[in-house]
């Protein structure tokens, strides 16, 4: 995508312009537009901009805190008004892994998932294997979920099923990974029982998980 074929809510998200990218994400949640669209289609590929900027060192860490800011505000507003499922559909724990403060994607889809009828318990970032481990055991967990956003924190999401597997506790929990380094084949080669590359695929991977599709 080239620059000038952004649409003006990507604009804003790039151009950190947090009070824009929010009136504009209200405008397409009041004209009715599927807020998963909107988060697909515009967020998303913003935040793969911002990311090459980043990397052609056109863009520095203080430029990757604003937009990151600036889409947190315009998802929130994607997600706030989402219709709840009335079917509870399972327990899922969901977190992001442990050496890891990206929390963007793993939010969206906690909010989702809440919304298609899921008790979600969301641990927040830098979550290590144990600590989604006993929270897992104190909830009663269907679904673990873990995210992580760096090459270099991929691998806690091995080490959360290896421990699993070492207590006797892996046939307990359904494990999901997801983030933007992650890949299908990744969750394959680490033994997981399923992958998302988006909220769409996490919402749907979890129901069948749990049996509920
Ligand atoms: C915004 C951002 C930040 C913000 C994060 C703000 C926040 N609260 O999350 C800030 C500025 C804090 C940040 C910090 C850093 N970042 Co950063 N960041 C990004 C950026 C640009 C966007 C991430 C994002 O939010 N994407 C949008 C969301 C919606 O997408 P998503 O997270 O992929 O989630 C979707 C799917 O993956 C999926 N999903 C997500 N989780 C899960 C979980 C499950 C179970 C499932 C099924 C699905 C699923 O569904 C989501 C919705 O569709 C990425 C680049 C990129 N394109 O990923 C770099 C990036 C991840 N960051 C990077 C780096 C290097 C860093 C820093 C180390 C920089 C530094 N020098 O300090 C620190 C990390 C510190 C740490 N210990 O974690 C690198 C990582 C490279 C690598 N090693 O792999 C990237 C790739 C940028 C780059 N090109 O270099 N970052």
């Amino acid at each position: 995508m080239s620059e000038n074929e952004l649409t003006d809510l990507q604009q804003a998200i790039i151009g950190y312009d947090t009070a824009k990218a929010v009136k504009l994400a209200q405008e397409r949640l009041d004209t009715g537009v599927d807020p998963t669209k909107v988060i697909e289609d515009e967020l998303r590929p913003a935040l793969a901009i911002v990311s090459d900027k980043f990397e052609k060192h056109e863009y520095f860490l203080p430029h990757l805190i604003l937009c990151g800011e600036t889409m947190k505000a315009a998802a929130e507003v994607l997600t706030s008004k989402i219709s709840k499922d009335q079917i509870m559909q399972g327990t899922i724990v969901i977190g992001t892994v442990a050496g890891d403060i990206h929390d963007i994607g793993k939010n969206i889809v906690t909010a989702f998932l809440e919304s298609s009828g899921f008790d979600v318990h969301d641990m927040g970032t830098e979550v290590p294997p144990l600590k989604f481990i006993d929270k897992a055991q104190e909830v009663k967990a269907d679904i673990i979920a873990a995210s992580a956003l760096m090459s270099q924190t991929m691998p806690v999401q091995r080490d959360l099923l290896s421990i699993l597997t070492e207590r006797g506790l892996r046939e307990q929990y359904k494990v999901m990974v997801g983030g933007a380094p992650t890949t299908a084949q990744w969750a394959e080669e680490i033994g997981a029982d399923g992958w998302g590359e988006e909220v769409g695929d996490a919402v749907q991977k979890a129901k069948e998980l749990v049996g509920a599709d």
